[in-house]
């Protein structure tokens, strides 16, 4: 498929949107009109598969601020329960309730040598490039928002899924922001190992690729928790199934057993 239709205005909408209205947390005030401009400047007149993540270095610098201390959480398999318990930056800001990943998230864009430098009608697939050209701009997005992480640190993981390790090392999370996590600033890292309502536990804390993750977080010097469906979680997962056993709670006057 080609860049994402009326992506310019997308762009600004959502770039306006987030400073004028959204504000999930204070930062400093960047101007979308040279925001866009920065961005285009990346890729632009550029090879769609020729890309590095320099290319995005001044776009990406420019648009990150600071995180407040205590907020950041990354997730890995687990988009939706992430972004349901971060709770649009109200609770745990994630990189898409940034301004740059909020501008970013689902967009699709890709260059070309030949005018007018942009390719509205195709753009290589996710895997089409030698090199994923995704990875130039997420993979620097992803280590940016990671190296401004200060204080204590979420990781949500999928423990479910027979697909797709909780702990990948070709993940983004293992690639780009866990090596970015700074020993200096962040004091604790607590990976909440999510379980599908109504799944068997694949892997725990204590098992499959998590021993090997809380292996990496140590010797990358950092401290951490693990938790395995921390209640919290599990009642964000509830909503979707409130009759299943695993998640009756019991009520005032209405206990059942
Ligand atoms: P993931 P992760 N084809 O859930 N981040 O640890 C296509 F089309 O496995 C945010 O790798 O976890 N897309 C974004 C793919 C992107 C494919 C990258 C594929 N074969 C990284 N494989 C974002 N907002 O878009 C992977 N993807 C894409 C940061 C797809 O968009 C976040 O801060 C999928 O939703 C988070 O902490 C996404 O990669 C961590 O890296 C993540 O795949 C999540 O990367």
């Amino acid at each position: 498929s080609g860049t994402t239709p009326g992506i310019q205005n997308i762009f600004l909408g959502r770039c306006l949107a987030y400073q004028e209205i959204i504000k999930p947390y204070p930062q400093t005030t960047v101007d979308c009109n040279s925001l866009w401009v920065k961005f285009t400047t990346s890729f632009e007149g550029k090879e769609p598969c020729g890309l590095t993540s320099k290319d995005y270095s001044d776009f990406i610098e420019t648009s990150l601020s600071s995180l407040p201390e205590d907020k950041a959480m990354f997730w890995s398999g687990t988009y939706r329960v992430a972004h349901d318990y971060a709770e649009s930056g109200k609770r745990f800001i994630t990189l898409e309730d940034t301004l740059l990943g909020y501008i970013m998230n689902g967009l699709v864009w890709c260059g070309q040598t030949a005018p007018p430098g942009i390719n509205y009608h195709s753009c290589p697939s996710f895997n089409g490039c030698p090199v994923a050209a995704n990875t130039a701009f997420w993979g620097k997005a992803s280590s940016q928002f990671a190296s401004r992480a200060r204080g204590t640190v979420t990781v949500l993981l999928d423990g479910s899924n027979p697909a797709k390790p909780a702990y990948r090392t070709d993940s983004y999370f293992a690639r780009f922001e866990l090596p970015s996590l700074s020993p200096e600033e962040v004091q604790m890292v607590n990976i909440y190992v999510v379980h599908a309502v109504n799944q068997p536990y694949r892997e725990t804390c204590n098992n499959g690729t998590l021993p090997a993750m809380q292996r990496a977080v140590k010797e990358h010097g950092l401290k951490y928790t693990c938790q395995d469906n921390p209640q919290a979680i599990l009642h964000l997962l509830c909503v979707d199934s409130p009759g299943s056993l695993m998640c009756r709670i019991a009520q005032h006057g209405n206990y059942s057993h």
